[in-house]
């Protein structure tokens, strides 16, 4: 392993005294990989004491003993900031979170909120600024592709608009944008048999709806996230709404009602022979399914249709994903270059600008500073 020369000398003190005073989460996905990350967050000296019978320099990066857990790497960002890499088995990382919970830490299981707590320079030190490390922080939790490049072009774009006013078709884009951090929910619903899971089987490219030519086969909403061209979504197949006299069936039915009241953008589904539903809400695309079927040929319903695909042939699925991506996300708003206020301290100059004000009173947990520390 690389760092320093020192051994590991496995003599960690194990008991530090009194709890330790540190905010701790895992900062790498769930699940078994060749490295694990755990961030920790204030007296991390005297948590490496007890864990690894040492302190690790700041700015330093050494091999350590993790008290008869594991070796690892030790990297001291700064005085309140260490980050463990032990092996990623998940056993080694769950015995850590209880080994540092054991002794008084708080282990926090959602990093997204422990992150959210942080100064964005502290945990991205190499950001040339403060937008930069707000667009880094970001990053780490932005669903899709089409996020990387708009993000990563931001501090220049904040610092040539300096004090310049956020107006309010800026503030509506950059809510839109954000489409491209938090999936936007897709819901598809249609008569059963319409084809909406073997739809959205070939959207993800995998099965992951099961199929069948009876009627009523998905029985619950069945999500799933799908990469739109470049824009994630939390896709919702619905189950086919049909009177039912089965219980079960008929809860599901009403569940996914309510899922298609709050879904951002919803695709109702016909295919020959089985027309659009009735819906509560207008749907946003009227699709037609099953295009290769001879049978639409002389089908009245498909002269109707915003848009017809297959999914046996694959016809129109490509102008599919690019007609909900740019509903959600307009490609104006992709390509403009004004900045975005991605996150909610953004603009800088908040005290100037009265739509950030009204922003910023529709959001007051935003003015959370150090939530983490307040264990
Ligand atoms: N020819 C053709 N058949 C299709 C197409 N899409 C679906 N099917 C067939 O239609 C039948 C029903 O498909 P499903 O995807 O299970 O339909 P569903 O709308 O999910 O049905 P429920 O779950 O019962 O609501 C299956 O036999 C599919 O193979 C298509 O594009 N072309
Ligand atoms: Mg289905």
């Amino acid at each position: 392993m690389p760092g320093s020369s020192e051994p590991t000398t496995p003599t960690p003190s194990g008991d530090p005294g009194s709890p330790l005073e540190v905010a701790c989460y895992r900062a790498t996905p769930h699940g078994a990989g060749a490295v694990a990350m755990i961030e920790m967050i204030g007296d991390v000296s005297a948590c490496l004491q007890a864990l690894c019978g040492r302190d690790v320099a700041i700015g330093g990066l050494s091999l350590r003993h993790f008290d008869r857990i594991d070796d690892g790497l030790v990297a001291r960002l700064a005085p309140e900031r260490a980050q463990l890499m032990p092996h990623g088995g998940t056993r080694i990382v769950e015995q850590l979170a209880e080994w540092l919970a054991a002794h008084g830490a708080n282990w926090i299981d959602d990093p997204n909120t422990a992150r959210a707590s942080l100064d964005p320079l502290e945990l991205f030190p190499e950001a040339a600024d403060r937008v930069e490390a707000l667009a880094l922080a970001t990053l780490a939790r932005a669903a899709s592709p089409l996020a990387v490049r708009l993000l990563l072009a931001q501090s220049p774009r904040w610092s040539e608009h300096g004090d310049a006013p956020f107006t309010e078709e800026d503030f509506a884009r950059s809510k839109r944008l954000m489409n491209l951090v938090e999936p936007p929910r897709v819901a598809l619903i249609g008569l059963p048999n319409a084809g909406k899971s073997t739809l959205s089987n070939a959207l993800l490219g995998q099965d992951y709806a099961l199929t069948s030519p009876l009627p009523g086969t998905t029985r619950d909403a069945v999500s799933a996230r799908i990469d739109l061209a470049g824009l994630v979504v939390e896709w919702f197949d619905l189950p086919g709404v049909r009177e039912t006299t089965d219980a079960e069936e008929r809860t599901a039915i009403e569940l996914s009602q309510s899922l298609l009241r709050d879904a951002d953008f919803v695709i109702s589904l016909a295919a020959p022979g089985l027309p659009w539903l009735d819906l509560a809400r207008k749907p946003d695309l009227m699709l037609y399914s099953k295009s290769d079927d001879p049978s639409s040929k002389d089908c009245e319903l498909r002269s109707k249709a915003d848009l017809c695909v297959s999914s046996t042939t694959g016809e129109g699925l490509d102008a599919l994903r690019a007609l909900i991506r740019d509903h959600l996300v307009p490609p104006q708003d992709r390509a403009c270059e004004r900045p975005w206020a991605f996150d909610r301290s953004l603009p800088p100059h908040a005290a100037q600008n009265p739509a950030q004000n009204r922003a910023q009173a529709d959001h007051p947990e935003s003015h959370d500073p150090h939530p983490v520390s307040q264990r």
